[in-house]
Parts: C-alpha cells; sequence; structure tokens
C-alpha cells in the first residue's frame, strides 16, 4: 500500500493545517465548553496543524454523566454477542482504514510510517482479539466447606473506566485498556495526550460508525492540568489506567485514592539487556539495537542498560557502534528510513541533557551524542543513536529513564554479578537474557525481578500475552487473558437450601 505513494505524496495535504478536531462526548462531536484549542507539531517537518479543544473539568463532568448514563442504560448488561460483534465490527474498520490511522500517528509523534502500519493491523487483531474475551467471561462455581447452600462467583464490568494514554504509540497503548474494557462491559472517558490527539479522535469516529451505543466510548482532549487531573479526581470514576511517567502515574494514583477508585498503571524501564559470552553476538547486537533505538528509544520497555560479560564486551562494543553509525536516519514517511524524530521538542531536551549528564558522569561516548547535521533532515527533532560505554550502575544515566536512542553498556563477570545488576534498578518492567545455554536461559528467568523477560529477543508484545511491571513499573496487567481482571469485579452468590436461620423464628 504504502510504497505505491511517495513521501511527498503522504504528508497532510495543507488544509489539515487549519483542520478543527472536536472531541466525542455522549454520542456528540463538540468543541468543549471554554472554546480555546492548543496545536499539533509535526516532529519532522515542524509544520503545525489541526486545533484541538482544551476540556474544561464541565466536559470532564459531562463525559464522566454520559459513561455513566451508557453504562446503566445497557452496556453493562448487553449480551457478550452483541459486545462482541461490535469489537470485531471495529476492528474490521481499523482494518479498512489502516493508512489513515499509521499516517495521524506519523504526523503526531514521528514515528515510522513502517512500523505504524503493521501496527494499526495489529491494533485491529487486538480488537478481535477481545472480542473473543467478551464470550469468555466465566465465574466459577465454588464448594464451601458449610453445609446446604450453592455458592457461585460472576463477573461484572466495574463502571466507568477513565483511560489516560501518552505519547510515544497513542494507540498501541490505548488498545490495551480500551477493549477489554469494552469487552468486561465498562464504558471509557479517554484522556489522549496532548502530544497525539487526533488519532484517537480518528479511532472514536470509528468506534462511532461501528455502532457502539452513544456514551460508551468518549474522548476529551487536553493537557495533563486541567483535562487530566479531573478526569482521573472525578468521583464518577471507578477505575483509572494510566500509562505515562512514574511521577504523573504517582499523582494519578493519589488522586484516584480518594475516591478508592481502582488503579492500573504502566510506567517507566530501565531495561537490562544480558549479554554472555555464549551468546550469538551479532544477533545480541541486532535485538539490542531493535530495543533500544527503534521508536527513537521512546518505548517503556527499551534494553536501555545492557550488561555485557568482561570477555566479549569489547567485541560487541565495537559490532554495536559499527551497527548504530550504519542506521538511516529520516523521513518516518519514506520506506528506507530506521529512526525518525523524537516526538516533541521538551523529550528533545531532556535526551540531550541526559546526554551531557552521561558525559558528565564519567561515561565514554562512544558513538553518537549530538544532533546530526545531514541537511536532508531540515529541522527535525533527530538525534543520533548514542552510545555510553564504561557506565557504572549508579550513573543516572543506569537508574532514570531518558526514553530516547541512548544505550548504557555496563560489564559484568558471571551470572550472579549480572543478576544482581539487572535488578538493581527501581524498575522492573523488562529484561531480555542473551545466551545459548538453556539451563542458564531457565535460571535467570526465575532470578529476574521483571514483568517480562525474554530470551534472546527484546520488546516482543503481543496482545495474546500479559504485560506490566514489577517495582516502580505499575501495577496490573494488560495484554492477555489476565486484561479482562483489570476492568471485572468478582460478585459472589449464596443461595441457601431451606436451613434454619442463626435467629430463626422460635417454634
Ligand atoms: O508523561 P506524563 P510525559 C515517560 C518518559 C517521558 C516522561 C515524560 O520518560 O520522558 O514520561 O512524558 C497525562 N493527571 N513516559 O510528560 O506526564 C498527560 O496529559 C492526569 C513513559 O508525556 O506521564 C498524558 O496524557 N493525567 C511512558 C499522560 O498523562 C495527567 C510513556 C502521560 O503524561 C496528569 C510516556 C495529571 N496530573 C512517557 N499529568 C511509558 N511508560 O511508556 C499528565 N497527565
Amino acid at each position: 500500500m504504502t510504497d505505491l505513494l511517495s513521501p511527498t505524496q503522504l504528508r497532510f495535504p495543507a488544509d489539515t493545517a487549519e483542520q478543527r478536531f472536536k472531541m466525542l462526548i455522549g454520542g456528540q462531536w463538540v468543541s468543549g465548553q471554554s472554546g480555546e484549542t492548543f496545536r499539533c507539531t509535526d516532529p519532522f517537518d515542524g509544520r503545525d496543524w489541526g486545533y484541538i479543544p482544551i476540556a474544561t473539568a464541565e466536559d470532564v463532568d459531562r463525559a464522566v454523566a454520559s459513561a455513566r448514563e451508557a453504562f446503566e442504560a445497557g452496556w453493562s448488561t448487553a449480551l457478550p454477542l452483541q459486545r462482541a460483534q461490535l469489537l470485531r465490527k471495529l476492528g474490521d474498520l481499523i482494518d479498512e482504514h489502516a493508512q489513515e490511522i499509521a499516517l495521524a500517528q506519523v504526523h503526531e509523534n514521528g514515528k515510522l510510517l513502517a512500523e505504524m502500519l503493521p501496527g494499526t493491523h495489529y491494533l485491529a487483531n487486538h480488537a478481535r482479539f477481545c472480542a473473543g474475551l467478551a464470550e469468555q467471561l466465566h465465574g466459577h462455581s465454588v464448594s464451601p466447606s458449610v453445609p446446604g447452600s450453592t455458592v457461585y462467583s460472576v463477573s461484572e464490568p466495574i463502571g466507568v473506566v477513565a483511560a489516560i494514554t501518552p505519547w510515544n504509540s497513542p494507540l498501541g497503548l490505548l488498545g490495551p485498556k480500551l477493549f477489554p474494557a469494552l469487552a468486561a462491559g465498562c464504558t471509557v472517558v479517554v484522556k489522549p495526550s496532548e502530544v497525539t490527539p487526533t488519532s484517537t479522535l480518528r479511532l472514536a469516529e470509528l468506534i462511532e460508525e461501528a455502532g457502539f451505543p452513544a456514551g460508551v466510548v468518549n474522548v476529551i482532549t487536553g493537557h495533563g492540568r486541567p483535562a487530566g487531573e479531573a478526569l482521573v479526581s472525578h468521583p464518577g470514576v471507578d477505575k483509572v489506567s494510566f500509562t505515562g511517567s512514574v511521577q504523573t502515574g504517582k499523582s494519578v494514583s493519589t488522586a484516584a485514592a480518594k475516591n478508592l477508585a481502582r488503579v492500573s498503571l504502566e510506567l517507566g524501564g530501565k531495561s537490562p539487556a544480558i549479554v554472555f559470552k555464549d551468546a550469538d553476538l551479532e544477533n545480541a547486537v541486532h535485538g539490542v539495537m531493535g530495543g533500544v533505538f527503534a521508536a527513537t528509544g521512546q518505548t517503556c520497555m527499551a534494553a536501555s542498560r545492557v550488561l555485557v560479560e568482561s570477555t566479549v564486551h569489547d567485541e560487541f562494543v565495537s559490532l554495536l557502534k559499527e551497527s548504530a553509525e550504519a542506521l538511516r536516519l529520516g523521513d518516518p514517511l519514506d520506506e528506507a528510513s530506521q529512526v525518525g524524530p523524537v516526538a516533541y521538542r521538551p523529550q528533545l531536551d531532556k535526551i540531550l541533557k541526559y546526554i551531557q549528564i552521561g558525559i558528565d558522569e564519567g561515561a565514554t561516548l562512544v558513538s553518537g551524542g549530538a544532533r546530526p547535521t545531514d541537511p536532508a533532515l531540515g529541522d527535525g527533532l533527530f538525534v543520533q543513536p548514542t552510545i555510553f560505554t564504561d557506565v557504572q550502575n549508579s550513573f543516572r544515566i543506569a537508574r532514570e529513564e531518558i526514553f530516547g536512542p541512548v544505550v548504557s553498556v555496563i560489564r559484568f563477570d558471571g551470572e550472579d554479578e549480572a543478576v544482581r545488576l539487572a535488578n538493581d534498578t527501581d524498575f522492573g518492567l523488562a529484561a531480555s537474557i542473551w545466551t545459548s545455554d538453556i539451563s542458564r536461559a531457565h535460571r535467570l528467568t526465575q532470578r529476574l525481578r521483571a514483568g517480562t523477560v525474554w530470551v534472546n529477543t527484546h520488546r516482543m508484545i503481543n496482545y495474546t500475552a500479559p504485560f506490566g511491571g514489577m517495582k516502580a513499573s505499575g501495577l496490573g496487567r494488560e495484554l492477555g487473558v489476565d486484561a479482562l481482571d483489570e476492568y471485572s469485579e468478582t460478585k459472589t452468590v449464596w443461595i441457601d437450601h431451606g436451613s434454619p436461620q442463626m435467629f430463626g423464628r422460635s417454634k
């Protein structure tokens, strides 16, 4: 599909710059109570496009009230088949409109079209997977240790869900919240990142076209404050599902706790890739490159700490440097590009600041470390793939999430030291082990404190497999069958067979 069109043809037409987007509240497309807007900026060509409404606390109130009404008006008790049919239809519509949905994300955050297009078909498959889950909502039959009762549990939807999403993969990270919530019978208010709101609004049009009843899905746009904060602290919200930074995750969690709303959090990481001397080194280099430089390093599971066994350290670093320097930075619409720009200016500034911190801490800058000078990249928000060696695990560049194409290489000797360094982090999202020793692989998967452990791969994810973090990387699990639990409450039913009551009628 894409190879028929050149990057120039794929750029947004000029009139998109003036497009006025609306929010979806209770089945109505609205501009918001204040009428105020903000703009999106394409990180490759720097062009401002679109006017996006800034939701006020009143807009949030209306969205939550609409979600509650839709929940009670029938969505929570709709037949599983009805919910499944709508999710399947949505999956088909996403496939049909894959190119425009992928393009909207590329213009929002600069991710490669070559990654976003398959990512959009994956999103469609994820919707269909959750359609299947809608028809698999089971309870349990219980055998109580008391006589004369039949006891069973049923799964019921939690209620109104607030879904707060970040900018690095706006729809790829919304699907894991939205689809299982809808499958479970919840209604949803989505607040996408202010950096990437339009792809979510486009998805909302498809949700409407698929035939979801008004109010089942609402989208409000705006910044963390006031829109996001008003939503997560709203007493009408039963569950908050958040993906973003640790700092914001803590404040979201505190706000939700005031209403005793349930919370799940998918936060950051500082995921180690552990390369042993018995690994296929070339394969490990390619895996680490994909782990840390794909998506310009802006992924929660980035292989940002690479632990390499001393005896193969120098060979590994030289292969990594050679491969990193051969990466093609370029227009995200061009199929030949391998690394796109950073999503937005503050993130670029943050990455450059951390590179300076690494230099000041005494790490050795082996490759990259600056913005590229290639005139073909124009003013795009690019940064060179950057490799630091001689990094101590105590350095800030080894402990804090940079969220960019920056990798810290750390030496180790033997399995015990590898495990100690890998687990010596506040985070616990993911880890990868690179080895050809199957026994070692099994031993280490048990010893690593991370929600996902890969062997001889990194950054693999699929809607069938649970994903989430230990320690500061979050709370709860997304994806897989487990995701339904995040949006369900268990109700236990006791049916007495007619035994005498404790304070029964006296004879
Ligand atoms: O995140 P925020 P930002 C990390 C990454 C990045 C850093 C900052 O290290 O450099 O976070 O990114 C909404 N109440 N990750 O500033 O602030 C906000 O509008 C309710 C890791 O974008 O966490 C957006 O929709 N909502 C990560 C969302 O929260 C609030 C993905 C995320 O914003 C809010 C993104 C508030 N008080 C960033 N304040 C990952 N785990 O993949 C903000 N928001």
